[in-house]
């Protein structure tokens, strides 16, 4: 009687774990979602980093419910045809860098134009997390079929060539690789060069091949796509900032359920902080490899450099508005205002303190 006792008690077991384990399965798989992501860069990328936190973050907040598919540069295109199977809807997620999306939306263009940043990376994060540049930026990205989720910062340009770049002269006649933008193009003609746009895969050998003289890029890229390694003299002129957009398909983004939007405006909110100490750690541990090698010379130019390079590209301003409209020269001047507003305020700060402090 106990041994059928036990044989019972064995059965219902079974049938309880058996009944749970698929249930358990079939709940999983009808819930588990995949979102896809695509990279301009490759594994190993300030982009990559960013995407595989936003990954993992995504899946501790949705418990495992939201898995995110990673293609790194490469595999589905270059940065425009990123784009373009974003507005289609044949991707749901990727990075999309000013530099080749001003092309459709001349707008963020403003991102690509020389000296508009702050020297002052506190005052860049606060100017573009604000509500004019997010709603101005928001409605241009929208007319286009894409929904613009984040402004991501990835570091400084940097100028590389077989010689120093020290003043808008050294520029005459070098053929500087460029992005697509032509806002990028227009400046690079203002300095005296003769700007070639390639996509980013073609870099390299385009150092290689001479078919190039040099390029500019953040100070990561330069290391891990080895541009270096055939350059002579790395110029850091701290001339413009490498902001990216991380973009949505429209049409996916209109069908997230509230919980997943609400999950994901969450993670995107969340990782503000952190994007931004994880690009300076990653630019300055490549900028310590490029020195280390030995063969690249690495050239600060000095304030007074820096200006001349500011007064030569000050027309390309025009150019810019005369492409991005009313509403680009509403956003630039935008930026400016707040970039003036911050600077000031950061400088007549340590009065107040003094003064706040013979009050007490
Ligand atoms: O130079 C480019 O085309 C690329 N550079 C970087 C650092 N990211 C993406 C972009 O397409």
């Amino acid at each position: 009687m106990r041994g059928s006792l036990r044989c019972l008690a064995v059965f219902w077991i079974c049938v309880i774990v058996l009944i749970g384990g698929c249930s358990k399965s079939s709940e999983e798989a009808s819930e588990a979602i995949t979102w896809r992501i695509a990279l301009e860069e490759v594994e190993g990328s300030v982009q990559d980093a960013y995407a595989r936190e936003f990954k993992k973050r995504m899946a501790e907040r949705s418990k495992g419910r939201i898995h995110v598919e990673i293609y790194p540069y490469g595999t589905l295109g270059t940065s425009p045809q990123l784009t373009e199977l974003v507005q289609a809807g044949a991707l749901d997620l990727t990075f999309a860098s000013p530099g080749h999306l001003a092309s459709v939306i001349p707008e963020v263009g403003v991102f690509t134009l020389h000296f508009v940043f702050s020297d002052d990376n506190q005052i860049n994060k606060q100017v573009l997390a604000s509500e004019p540049v997010r709603e101005i930026l928001s409605s241009a990205y929208q007319e286009q079929g894409l929904e613009l989720i984040g402004i991501v910062p990835e570091g400084w340009m940097a100028w590389t060539a077989d010689k120093a770049l020290t003043s808008p002269a050294d520029f005459e006649g070098l053929k500087i690789r460029t992005m697509t933008s032509p806002i990028l193009i227009k400046t690079y003609e203002a300095y005296g060069a003769n700007p070639t746009p390639l996509p980013y895969s073609e870099v390299y050998s385009g150092l290689q091949l001479g078919q190039i003289d040099g390029q500019v890029n953040p100070i990561f890229a330069i290391e891990e796509m080895s541009f270096y390694e055939e350059q002579d003299v790395m110029t850091l002129a701290r001339h413009a900032q490498f902001v990216s957009t991380l973009v949505a398909s429209s049409q996916w983004y209109a069908s997230l359920p509230p919980e997943q939007l609400a999950w994901f405006n969450g993670v995107v909110a969340d990782m503000v902080d952190w994007i931004y100490q994880k690009q300076e750690t990653f630019n300055q541990k490549r900028l310590n490899i490029i020195k280390q090698a030995g063969g690249t010379e690495v050239v600060e130019l000095t304030d007074t450099q820096r200006e001349a390079f500011r007064q030569a590209s000050m027309g390309v301003r025009q150019v810019y508005i005369e492409q991005a409209g009313a509403r680009g020269e509403k956003l630039l001047d935008a930026i400016r205002a707040q970039i003036e507003n911050h600077e000031a305020e950061s400088r007549i700060e340590p009065m107040t303190e003094s003064r706040l402090s013979t009050n007490r």
